[in-house]
C-alpha cells in the first residue's frame, strides 16, 4: 500500500491517523504542497483531481481523505472506528461529511487569508464573515460534545473525531478572535492520549 502527499497537507494527516489508529504503515511518497507538484502527468493519470492524499491499494487508487479513512477501517475490519449497524455507521458519516463540507467551507478565507496571506483572500471583510461562519460552525461542534461528554458521536471514539479534530487544530492555530468553548477543549485534551493525534494533529502545523 502506497499513500500519495505531503506530510504537512491537512488531508493527509487525517489518513495518517487513521493509519496509526488502524497499526498500518503504508508507504509514503511526497506529493503536493511545496514538494513534487500534483500537475504532474504522472501524478494526474492516477487522480485527475491533482490533490493528494491519494491511496493506491493493489489495483485501487482512492482519492477523498474521508473516503480513504472509511475505506482503511472498513478493510481492516475496525468496527469500532466505523460500526457496521446502518443507522451507527450514519451516525459518524455525517459528523464526516459536515466536516468536509459546512465547516471546510466556513473557514476557507478566514484560513488562506490569514494563515497562508493568499492575496485572493485578503479583503478584510470577507474574512471576518468567515471567522463568524467558522466560529459558529465550531459552537454547533462544541454544543454535541457538551452532550456526548466524551467523544463525537458517543461514548467511545471513530473516525469523526479523527477528521473533526484535525479541523479543529486548525481553528486553534488561525490567529483570530475566537469564543471559548470548553467542551472542544476539553475533548482535544481527551484526545492527547493517542500517538495519531500528538504526531499527525497537534503537531504544530495548521
Ligand atoms: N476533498 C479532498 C481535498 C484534498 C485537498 O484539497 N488536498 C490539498 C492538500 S490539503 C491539495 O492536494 N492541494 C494541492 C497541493 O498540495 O499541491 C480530500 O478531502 O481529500
Amino acid at each position: 500500500m502506497k499513500l500519495l502527499g505531503h506530510a504537512k497537507s491537512i488531508n493527509v494527516r487525517k489518513v495518517l491517523w487513521t493509519c496509526v489508529e488502524l497499526g498500518l504503515s503504508p508507504e509514503r511518497d511526497d506529493w503536493g504542497g511545496d514538494t513534487r507538484p500534483t500537475s504532474r502527468p504522472d501524478f494526474l493519470a492516477l487522480n485527475p483531481k491533482g490533490l493528494v492524499p491519494l491511496l493506491i491499494d493493489g489495483v485501487h487508487a482512492l482519492t477523498e481523505s474521508n473516503t480513504i479513512c472509511r475505506y482503511l477501517a472498513a478493510r481492516e475490519g475496525r468496527t469500532d472506528l466505523l460500526p457496521e449497524s446502518a443507522a451507527d455507521r450514519a451516525a459518524v458519516e455525517a459528523w464526516m461529511d459536515w466536516q468536509a463540507t459546512e465547516l471546510n467551507n466556513a473557514w476557507r478565507v478566514a484560513f488562506m487569508g490569514l494563515v497562508r496571506r493568499h492575496p485572493a483572500y485578503a479583503d478584510p471583510g470577507a474574512q471576518l464573515d468567515s471567522i463568524q461562519s467558522w466560529n459558529n460552525e465550531m459552537s454547533l461542534l462544541d454544543a454535541r460534545l457538551a452532550r456526548t461528554d466524551a467523544f463525537v458521536c458517543g461514548d467511545t471514539f471513530t473516525l469523526a473525531d479523527i477528521v473533526l479534530a484535525l479541523s479543529t487544530n486548525r481553528w486553534e492555530m488561525t490567529p483570530m478572535a475566537r469564543p471559548d468553548l470548553p467542551a472542544i477543549e476539553a475533548w482535544m485534551d481527551r484526545l492527547a492520549s493517542r500517538l495519531g493525534f500528538t504526531t499527525h494533529c497537534r503537531n504544530g502545523i495548521a
